[in-house]
């Protein structure tokens, strides 16, 4: 069977890439990722300025995923804007960039920035919930639909939006209902569970130093809260707007289990900073030869075809 896909009007060669957040901040990573079987090159969220990010200890293994705070490090926006065209002749396959400002300004500034760049596809990040005293924006609806307004006529590239975890029907109804407001071509369900709290007892200490502890829980704890909100928004949103699955995918099954509630493609986050560039074969792999022990031939034969009991 074959995986390709498309995310609004732009075809992917392969179903799975890597998600904004490990392993794609420094050119020699992003490069990594075009030569790897990655759809596409995703790039780490950007600000206005270069960060250092949070206190070290941030990021923790755990036995089924990691508990991170980061804080958004990252070479500021023009360093990507500057490497972008030398990442398209590395891999020659499509560029996403993230964007993650601190104000709609910001995020005003570096997606009209990207707009006139070599990136094919322009993520905003609305649910950072590493930034002491910085809300997630996709938990505040009112802002979410200010920042909406602002960013999505700035240009014809395809905008797509980074999504933290809902739990509740009204929320993925109330921001669905924004959503369909506004020229969005793409969501990406889900960011990081927000703070989070790991405890080592022996030492009876929290595992990571920022925030007193409060982390993003990612891998596969997550996989249940991401597949819910594909499968959620899928319903809720016409057609024309793809969504991007992320949570927990490290298996050829797990990916099935995302194309089955909805999803377009699929991102990796964890298993990709456990793996490396590998992972992005084997899944696809893996992905291949369940839907060919099903007898399916294309994503389009299985995306959204949950069955419910
Ligand atoms: O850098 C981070 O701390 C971070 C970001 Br920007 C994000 O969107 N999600 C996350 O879990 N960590």
């Amino acid at each position: 069977p074959c995986l390709n896909t498309h995310i609004g009007q732009l075809p992917l060669d392969s179903y799975i890439f890597n998600a904004s957040g490990p392993l794609c901040t420094s050119e020699e990573e992003l490069i990594r990722l075009a030569g790897s079987a990655s759809a596409a090159v995703m790039t780490k969220s950007c600000t206005i300025l270069p960060r250092e990010g949070n206190a070290e200890p941030r990021y923790q293994a755990l036995p089924l995923g990691s508990i991170q705070s980061m804080g958004l490090p990252n070479l500021g926006y023009q360093a990507y804007l500057e490497m972008l065209p030398r990442l398209k002749k590395a891999g020659n396959k499509p560029i996403v960039v993230s964007v993650s400002g601190f104000s709609v300004a910001d995020n005003v500034t570096m997606v009209k920035a990207f707009q006139s760049s070599c990136a094919d596809l322009i993520e905003v990040n609305f649910s950072c919930p590493n930034i002491e005293g910085k809300p997630q924006l996709g938990y505040d609806f009112e802002q979410t639909e200010q920042a909406l307004e602002a960013i999505c006529q700035l240009g014809d590239k395809p905008i797509g939006l980074k999504l933290p975890p809902y739990f509740d029907f009204s929320h993925f109804i109330t921001m669905a209902d924004i959503i369909k407001k506004f020229p969005v071509s793409f969501i990406t369900c889900i960011n990081s569970v927000g703070n989070t709290l790991v405890i080592d007892a022996e030492t009876e200490t929290a595992i990571i130093k920022p925030k007193g502890g409060f982390g993003g829980l990612c891998g596969d704890y997550i996989k249940p809260i991401g597949l819910a909100n594909v499968r959620a928004f899928r319903q809720l949103l016409p057609d024309n707007i793809d969504i991007i699955g992320v949570g927990g995918i490290k298996t050829g099954t797990d990916a099935f289990e995302y194309l089955l509630a909805g999803a377009s493609a699929v991102q990796v986050a964890t298993c990709f900073e456990k793996e490396g560039v590998e992972c992005f074969d084997r899944i696809a792999q893996e992905l291949q030869s369940l839907m060919a022990a099903k007898q399916y031939s294309s994503i389009a034969a299985v995306k959204g075809k949950l069955k419910v009991i």
